[in-house]
């Protein structure tokens, strides 16, 4: 390691700027004067990186350790974002390399502009899994992160005529500084053929697999640095490869244009990111990507062991594997694969030590959601597997019988098979039998996971069950995003606060500092003076810093109602019809997301919303009062410039239909207000800011459960309610749309007919709310206090908060400090 002192390690500016200039002649190939944009990024990315390195294997070294305990996070997704402004303020260098660019001459906005984020998540579950890497290196937790390295992220998003078009994201085009290609270390993953019983040397009977195709992954390593520690995790990510096969040619005489078609089938298996955040049923390029991260993750993880030295029998005092959803529970049976057909382990010992391993986060309340794969499919694809997960079904059931004699129902309720009719895989029963842990990520969720789509579970083994309140990081979501407040809090109470954020209560005695709340109007003046201009760039709209920014910010589900915050924005506008001298609370409506390619009233929406924004904006009668944008191509990077820069936060699902939400997290940690139902983590987050300072609304879960139960009537809300009419009616006149009155009727006509997530229920006590948000917002002092009183009571929500606890109930990990020397 002392090599390198002196050399790129060197933290000293002069050490800095030379290593930088290294990497633009060297590694880059230029000269100063001819270097592109691209090339400084690279150079200053690579500088950054050499920086991680030394930490990287200091940390990597303790991994190896057969003393200490590893959490292993298996995930489909990680939504990262941009890695160098992030690294920069972790590693404590942000503001002596802004000032060395500068000298030199370069604007480091631009170079941070050219970083490609890695986009390997659909939204709030990826960038959980983001936000909890972040944590764990920071509180020097040993941990690894397994996914997938898709070549293709979530599509990049443009709003063409008012419709959303989905591009490919190209991220891996100019080349990732952040990653290591690890060629040399691998894993062959099998899929089909069938099974065969032996007997080995000690006459047992065991079972193999045959397969009939094998695919390699490759891993591709991406260190993970913690806030102001010398901790850097590893998050390894696989990509898929052909094998190489030794005898390929003699076996193959002449079949070139064969193997050719085998490599590009192989590779298939990581090209793409499934761009919905619904589980998709039955694609089976899908459930190959999850078996082929979870195999290479599981045999990575086997192998370190061994090299260890270690007894497989005690494989779960090394390693804690936490089940990011369903989506790696495969990785259940793929464990009891390798423990007793692999590793010529006994059947009980081998389930304990897997139910001792694994846990399991459930992300998700809505029963089409949770997911299934079809019998043939699986057992196609993984015949082993499935005779595993037929015998821990067998072996389970029993048991249920065993607690629950003559309840046949309740076992047809809790087989691992559903076969109620097309037979399927329950990937939910597997992942909670497999699991010593099982958690929900909000309070509520996890109540009614309990109660409703887990009660069996809950009910037979009470014990397993238990709530982690979903974080978010404020290392990326105040200090990087907004550097204005950190700077204004640090000045008041020093800056422990991003690590200890409780801290933040300190601040509450400064409501009172009419000179602190001015600087804090100052700080969110500027931060949508920012947003305005990025609006401006990207949509053309003109929007007014001074108005009201009211926010919703998440991928476009029916649930998450974005539509009923356009009924809003319509009834306004009726208002302002009807009178032009209506005293309207100027506002500016901000809306971004992505829908899922294939989701028909997602895209309507959009539709709808754009529609509306071209209307109401060009309206003289509106004369700029209110406007509405639609920012395209919502993600990571610039979610930076938007949660700082709201005032309000919409966070209106229908209750009992989020799990968590974390984008009401971040925007309150900027001092944004939330407008909000009790629904996912709005009801812990109202509880510590307190209800005066938060704009509730609506039903509550229990509320949506009765109203369907006694059959739930939209159309009795729409005749009741003459405002709700006349907003409806203007969008299915064809106002919006120039005089088509089919183009908006698939969604007028769900809201009156079906209405599954109850908008019209709603509406009245949301336009009630609204009014209240208006009237809280005319008193700038009194909005003031209640923003600073957001911020200052919302430590609970750093995912820290939310590591320690999975640490200490789930994982029983400790920190280990990493030393340089
Ligand atoms: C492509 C398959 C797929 C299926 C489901 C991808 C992603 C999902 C997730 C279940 C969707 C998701 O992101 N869920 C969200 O998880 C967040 C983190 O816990 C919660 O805050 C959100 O409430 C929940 O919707």
């Amino acid at each position: 390691a002392d090599v390198c002192v002196g050399g790129r390690s060197d933290m000293s500016l002069e050490g800095l700027r030379r290593t930088f200039r290294e990497h633009v002649f060297y590694t880059q190939g230029r000269f100063p004067m001819g270097a592109s944009r691209n090339d400084l990024y690279m150079a200053l990315a690579y500088t950054v990186r050499d920086q991680l390195l030394h930490r990287w294997i200091r940390t990597v070294e303790q991994l190896g350790r057969e003393d200490i305990k590893i959490v292993s996070y298996l995930s489909a997704e990680f939504l990262l974002g941009p890695h160098l402004e992030n690294n920069l303020i972790n590693l404590g260098l942000y503001e002596d390399v802004r000032r060395t660019a500068e000298e030199e001459g370069l604007d480091i906005q631009v170079l941070f502009d050219q970083e490609e984020e890695p986009g390997l998540g659909n939204g709030g579950l990826g960038r959980l899994a983001a936000c909890y890497l972040d944590s764990l290196a920071t509180l020097e937790i040993p941990a690894m992160g397994y996914g997938i390295r898709y070549e293709f992220g979530i599509f990049d998003q443009e709003i063409r005529d008012g419709w959303q078009v989905e591009h490919t994201d190209q991220w891996l085009r100019l080349g990732n500084p952040w990653e290591i290609a690890r060629p040399e270390i691998t894993y062959h993953v099998n899929f089909g053929g069938r099974t065969e019983p032996y007997e080995d040397e000690q006459g047992r009977y065991r079972v193999r697999w045959i397969p009939y195709r094998t695919v390699k992954g490759v891993a591709y390593d991406t260190p993970i640095l913690g806030y102001r520690v010398n901790t850097c995790n590893l998050l390894r990510l696989w990509k898929a490869e052909a094998v190489e096969s030794f005898e390929f040619e003699a076996f193959n005489v002449g079949d070139y244009y064969g193997a050719v078609d085998q490599k590009i089938y192989s590779e298939n298996i990581t090209k793409v990111l499934y761009p919905n955040d619904e589980p998709i049923q039955g694609k089976q390029l899908r459930l190959e990507q999850q078996y082929f991260f979870v195999s290479c993750s599981l045999q990575d993880m086997v192998r370190i062991y061994k090299l260890l030295g270690g007894d497989l029998s005690r494989f779960s005092s090394h390693f804690a594997i936490q089940l990011n959803d369903t989506h790696p529970a495969i990785g259940v049976a793929e464990l009891m694969r390798l423990l007793v057909d692999e590793n010529g382990m006994d059947w009980e010992p081998a389930w304990e030590v897997t139910c001792n391993t694994f846990g399991y986060t459930n992300h998700t309340l809505l029963p089409e959601a949770l997911e299934k794969w079809p019998v043939d499919l699986f057992a196609g694809l993984f015949p082993r597997h499935m005779e595993i997960i037929y015998e821990i079904n067998r072996r389970f059931l029993d048991e249920v019988r065993n607690r629950f004699p003559g309840d046949e129902d309740r076992v047809a309720r809790m087989s691992l098979i559903d076969e109620s009719g097309e037979r399927y895989v329950r990937m939910a029963h597997l992942a909670c039998v497999g699991s010593h842990a099982v958690n929900g990520v909000a309070e509520l969720h996890t109540r009614l996971l309990k109660e409703e789509v887990l009660r069996d579970f809950y009910e037979m083994m009470p014990e397993k069950f238990n709530n982690k309140t979903n974080g978010v990081t404020p290392r990326r979501f105040v200090v990087l995003s907004n550097p204005g407040l950190s700077r204004l809090i640090t000045g008041k109470i020093g800056e422990t606060w991003v690590s200890r954020p409780e801290e933040l209560r300190r601040l509450e005695k400064f409501v009172d500092d009419p000179a602190f709340r001015e600087e804090w109007r100052r700080v969110k003046l500027e931060n949508k003076k920012n947003l305005a201009r990025l609006i401006r760039e990207r949509t053309g709209i003109e929007v007014d810093p001074s108005s009201m920014f009211d926010i919703q910010v998440k991928r476009l589900h029916e649930y998450k109602r974005q539509h009923l915050n356009v009924l809003h924005i319509i009834a306004l506008y009726n208002r302002i019809k009807q009178d032009p001298a209506y005293d309207v609370c100027p506002r500016t409506f901000i809306f971004g997301g992505k829908a899922a390619p294939g989701y028909f009233m997602a895209k309507r929406i959009i539709k709808l919303i754009n529609s509306v924004a071209d209307v109401v904006n060009h309206d003289s009668d509106v004369n700029g009062r209110l406007k509405v944008v639609f920012f395209p191509d919502f993600n990571v990077k610039n979610a930076k410039f938007i949660y700082p820069a709201a005032d309000l936060s919409e966070q209106i699902s229908t209750a009992g239909k989020e799990a968590s939400g974390t984008g009401n997290m971040k925007f309150s940690m900027n001092g944004a207000l939330t407008i909000g139902t009790l629904d996912g983590a709005n009801v812990e987050i109202r509880e510590e800011v307190g209800a005066e300072n938060f704009f509730l609304f609506g039903l509550t879960a229990e509320d949506v459960t009765s109203l369907q139960k006694n059959g739930y009537q939209p159309m009795e809300y729409y005749r009741s309610n003459p405002e709700l009419q006349a907003v409806i009616e203007r969008i299915s006149s064809g106002y919006f749309s120039n005089g088509d009155q089919e183009l908006f009727s698939p969604l007028v006509d769900s809201l009156l007919f079906h209405d599954t997530f109850m908008l019209l229920a709603d509406f009245g006590a949301y336009m009630d709310a609204q009014r209240q948000v208006e009237e809280a917002y005319r008193d700038q002092e009194r909005w003031t206090r209640m923003s600073i009183l957001n911020v200052a009571r919302m430590g609970k929500f750093s995912s820290d908060r939310a590591i320690r606890e999975y640490c200490k109930d789930i994982w029983k990990v400790e920190p280990v400090p990493v030393t340089l020397e």
